[in-house]
């Protein structure tokens, strides 16, 4: 299994890396689920922030400071909500991690936390959702050196099994 990827159980607030990643809504103004939890630790200034970028496209990321979180960046990732699978949502989420990534290279982040995106509210298969993200993930850790550890978090044990079984069976191919 790659070094690099580990999976957790946990609220990804709480965790102590370079930058986690929000899985937002397209107006990056707050929501529920992650990105409440997030707002809420981070304080309004991330709100602030937040107005100034005008909003993100499905499958894009915009980077903003961590305020009081222990994570010195916030990237904001938007998922696509799952409408059945035909509506190019797998694409779209694949898009978030490889947009997500590449702020991660222009700001030479040496460690991530990503929360399962689009998993919640927005619906999408938790099966397939932790296949999409093991693959985008392992495939930039071959071509970037700076990234040292990737921590996908989970807040419910299911879901860790879920991503852990996608990391193992990545690793077999
Ligand atoms: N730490 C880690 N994971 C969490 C946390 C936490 N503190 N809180 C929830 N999760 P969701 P989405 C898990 O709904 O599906 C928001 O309202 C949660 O159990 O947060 O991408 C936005 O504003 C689930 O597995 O995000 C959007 O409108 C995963 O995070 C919409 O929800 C993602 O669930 C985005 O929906």
């Amino acid at each position: 299994m790659s070094q690099r990827i580990s999976v957790i159980i946990g609220d990804i607030t709480q965790q102590n890396v370079d930058a986690i990643v929000n899985a937002a809504n397209n107006s990056l103004l707050g929501g529920g689920g992650v990105d409440g939890a997030i707002h809420r630790a981070a304080g309004s200034q991330l709100l602030e922030e937040c107005r100034q970028l005008k909003g993100c496209a499905t499958g894009e990321a915009k980077i903003t400071k961590g305020y009081n979180l222990p994570a010195k960046w916030v990237i904001h990732t938007v998922g696509p909500v799952w409408q059945g699978g035909r509506q190019g949502e797998d694409e779209l989420l694949a898009q978030c991690y490889r947009s997500s990534l590449a702020l991660v290279e222009q700001y030479q982040i040496q460690t991530i936390a990503f929360p399962a995106i689009s998993t919640g509210a927005y619906g999408f298969p938790v099966d397939r959702a932790a296949q999409i993200a093991v693959t985008e993930i392992q495939q930039f850790l071959k071509e970037n050196y700076t990234l040292e550890q990737v921590i996908l978090v989970c807040f419910s044990q299911s879901a860790g099994d879920r991503y852990l079984t996608a990391l193992k069976q990545i690793d077999k191919t």
